[in-house]
């Protein structure tokens, strides 16, 4: 997709009376409590012309619509819905600055500047994957529990979707997520900066039921879960996430998983980076300490300041991002704006969102819209009356344990900025020049 084929047009949906409305809500622009007040002030002349530079008045009565004309498609009673062929851009997309030569170890990203609201459509959830994607007969798909457990057994999908089960939201987010902000060249869209991450709702049996069923020695503390695609994806999970809040998931946002997604059967670890959730889960197996794979010891660790490298990260820090207006889309002109994004934190709830629009020298109070869930994406908006000037707009946001968003330089105190950086939480700047062109502002 081009997304310089983006356009965002100040916003102008709506009666002029409306549009005035929400003009006076915006920056805090309501000095006085009353809305009359500010409606007979100075600003009311200002927010009138931009009304009738955006809106586009009419003169004659509507026209009737050619789709008024005559009946539309048939309905097709055994297919499955698709989007708009209008909607055909909004894709999943691979890396534009990593392009592997295979497409076994790969990943698309979501395109979250199109995201509406806090669900990711099925369709659209990113993937990553370390060897292609399996196509698992559920019928002929088994889950072991086996170890230092009283009784192992094996559960066929049937038997596991016979238990109880609980639907939760949560976002999933890759630990490469943003992978690439820290090389020279750098991504153009928030696809492309921070698509690596996707929020629905989840549906499946808790961990902690079935390890109760099984039975735990005592001395058990890891488990290894392991997915039967061609890398046999394998993690070591702490026995305690394991009886909080881990989920064998086998459907997200109100059905079966896709094959991409690890239909029929994969782990969703709450909060913790996306490669701990192994999809087409086959085996859990326990045991008394952890199994230092190769995900755990080449993969998915953090180089620090002293030369060491960190081992087991695994919980996602509070970070978010500026959707709209974002990488590669074009403002049209001075005016109006609702300023969009995204926040997130492994470890809780969002508290609050600050918007800067100067780089980072001010900040202000973004709105959250309900509901604001724990480990879940949650949405800010802010009204921005945008003057035509250059603006370098960043969101921080802060989450319920009180860890507040770092900026890049803070970022690296903590940790060896080298490589591909894997948990890059890092406040994201856009740049937005006198013409309205937006792009990647990362130093
Ligand atoms: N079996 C298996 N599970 C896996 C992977 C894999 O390659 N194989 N990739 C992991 C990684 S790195 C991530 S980020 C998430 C991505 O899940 P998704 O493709 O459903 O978005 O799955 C994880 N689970
Ligand atoms: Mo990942």
């Amino acid at each position: 997709m081009t997304e310089k084929q983006t356009t965002l047009q100040p916003i102008s949906r709506g009666s002029p009376e409306k549009y005035t409305e929400r003009m006076a809500l915006e920056e805090g622009a309501i000095k006085s409590s009353s809305r009359r007040s500010f409606l007979s002030g100075a600003a009311t002349a200002a927010a009138a012309a931009t009304v009738a530079s955006t809106t586009g008045a009419i003169a004659a009565p509507l026209d009737v619509q050619p789709s008024s004309k005559s009946m539309g498609r048939t309905t097709v009673p055994n297919g499955y819905g698709l989007p708009s062929k209008f909607e055909a851009d909004v894709t999943r997309n691979r890396s534009d600055i990593f392009v592997n030569k295979q497409n076994f170890s790969d990943w698309s990203m979501t395109p979250i500047q199109h995201q509406q609201g806090i669900i990711t459509p099925n369709g659209l959830i990113f993937e990553r994957h370390h060897a292609g994607i399996p196509d698992i007969d559920p019928d002929a798909h088994e889950l072991v529990i086996h170890g230092m457990v009283k009784q192992a057994m094996k559960y066929s999908m049937s038997d596991l979707m016979r238990y109880p089960s609980v639907s939760k939201f949560h976002f999933m987010e890759c630990s490469g997520n943003g992978l690439t902000d820290w090389l020279s060249v750098k991504s153009d869209t928030v696809q492309q900066t921070h698509g690596l991450l996707s929020c629905t709702q989840w549906t499946g049996v808790p961990v902690s039921w079935l390890l109760d069923e099984v039975g735990l020695d005592s001395g058990a503390k890891w488990l290894l879960f392991e997915g039967a695609d061609g890398s046999a994806h394998a993690r070591s999970i702490p026995l305690d996430k394991a009886m909080d809040d881990a989920l064998l998931v086998f459907a997200s946002g109100g059905e079966m998983l896709r094959p991409e997604n690890g239909y029929p059967l994969r782990a969703f670890m709450p909060g913790w980076e996306g490669n701990t959730s192994v999809k087409w889960l086959r085996r859990i197996k326990v045991s008394d300490q952890p199994w230092h794979l190769r995900s755990e010891t080449a993969r998915y660790t953090d180089p620090m300041p002293d030369g060491k490298w960190r081992q087991f990260s695994m919980e996602m820090e509070c970070k978010s991002v500026i959707t709209n207006p974002s990488g590669g889309m074009q403002m049209q002109g001075p005016g109006m704006y609702e300023i969009q994004g995204f926040a997130w934190s492994g470890l809780g709830k969002i508290n609050s969102v600050d918007i800067t629009l100067d780089g980072g020298k001010t900040w202000r109070t973004a709105d959250l819209e309900d509901p604001v869930m724990d480990r879940c994406l949650t949405r800010f908006r802010y009204r921005w009356n945008w003057d035509g000037s250059p603006a370098k707009i960043a969101s921080r946001a802060v989450d319920s344990t009180g860890y507040v968003q770092p900026t890049v330089a803070e970022l690296a105190d903590k940790r060896a900025i080298v490589g591909f950086v894997q948990h890059h939480n890092g406040i994201f700047p856009w740049a937005v020049s006198e013409s309205g062109e937006v792009t990647n502002a990362i130093a």
